[in-house]
């Protein structure tokens, strides 16, 4: 580790950080790619906040997006297929003072994942869940995932996905202690940087679905989308993600009151438009760590109680 970029003097930060600051080596997915405009994004909104390089980790697992964390100089961790919530979520408890962000792609998420993704909600870490969603598994060329539209041809299913969808954001929702739950679009930046910026101010583990273009194997699907931006429906609220350009642009609006948990619910089987903002909040549901804090052994009480079952065994 370099050692140089560790602050131990306490001295206040005096460094002003660019986006072009957290700019790591050219990514390399294919052209067109929405996680091009996530990662510009990302780039802006870490600016924007400020957030220290060495203060900040991205963790991922596997699939195009997971290659996410080497395309920036914050710290990063590239791990294993669906266990990027675990290793952030152990990260986070030993390191609290860091900002911890997490990439997952549908299927990382959403099927291998799944467990950890519910679990992770339910635990309410404070950090930030990125879902760059593009209905496919696309590393592994064009594999049905759990969010690829039924009857949809793949090459896993030639014939047409055999199930229903399921709803990232439905899903989230009816998991015990979801806390602050939100969609938005790659190529929509100004809204899914105020989603970020958002999920930053909120304690608590925040869930951003990003609906995410794949031109090389799910061209129609976000295509239809970004050409028709009056499919689109942005959630208002002064409590919610406000962003005076968005609302300029996109005509279908309504309010919805992010504390309104049943309303949020309803918002997922909205068939004649795609909602995009933030969908639930609750400030006041306790993170895993306020819950945990005062309870856990010292060094000196685990080194006794290991002796102790040491001694149990002894012959
Ligand atoms: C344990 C394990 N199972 C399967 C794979 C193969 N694999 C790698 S990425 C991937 C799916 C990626 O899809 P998604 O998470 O949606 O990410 P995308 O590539 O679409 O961004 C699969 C099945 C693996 N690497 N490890
Ligand atoms: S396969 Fe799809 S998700 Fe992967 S890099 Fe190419 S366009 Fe992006
Ligand atoms: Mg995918």
């Amino acid at each position: 580790m370099d050692t140089s970029l560790l602050d131990i003097s306490g001295a206040p930060d005096e460094r002003v950080f660019k986006a072009n600051d957290y700019k790591g080596p050219a990514a390399r997915w294919c052209p067109g790619c929405g996680d091009f405009s996530i990662l510009a994004t990302t780039r802006r909104f870490l600016e924007s906040e400020q957030l220290v390089p060495e203060k900040t980790l991205f963790v991922s697992g596997i699939g195009c997006s997971a290659r996410f964390p080497h395309y920036l100089k914050t710290y990063g961790f590239h791990g294993i297929h669906g266990r990027a919530l675990p290793l952030a979520l152990g990260a986070k408890m030993r390191r609290p003072d860091l900002n911890v962000f997490v990439v997952m792609g549908d299927g990382d998420c959403t099927s291998i994942g799944a467990g950890h993704w519910i679990h992770g909600v339910r635990y309410n870490t404070n950090l930030t869940v990125l879902l760059l969603d593009n209905n496919i598994y696309g590393l592994t060329k064009k594999q049905t995932s759990p969010t690829t539209p039924v009857k949809y041809v793949t090459n896993t299913q030639p014939q047409g996905s055999y199930l229903n969808p399921l709803h990232p954001i439905a899903v989230t929702l009816g998991v015990a202690n979801a806390s602050f739950v939100a969609q938005t679009a790659d190529w929509i930046p100004a809204h899914l940087l105020a989603t970020m910026k958002a999920a930053q101010k909120h304690k608590g583990l925040s869930f951003i679905r990003i609906l995410q273009r794949c031109p090389k194997w799910t061209v129609d699907i976000m295509d239809a989308k970004v050409k028709t931006p009056d499919e689109m429906m942005i959630l208002n609220h002064e409590n919610g993600i406000t962003d005076a350009k968005v609302q300029k642009m996109y005509k279908n609006q309504m309010e919805h009151d992010p504390s309104d948990l049943d309303a949020a619910r309803a918002l997922t089987d909205m068939t004649s438009h795609i909602p995009l903002g933030l969908f639930y909040k609750n400030e006041d549901i306790p993170t895993y760590d306020e819950l945990r804090r005062g309870k856990d052994f010292t060094t000196e009480e685990k080194m006794a109680n290991i002796e102790i079952e040491f001694d149990r065994f002894a012959v």
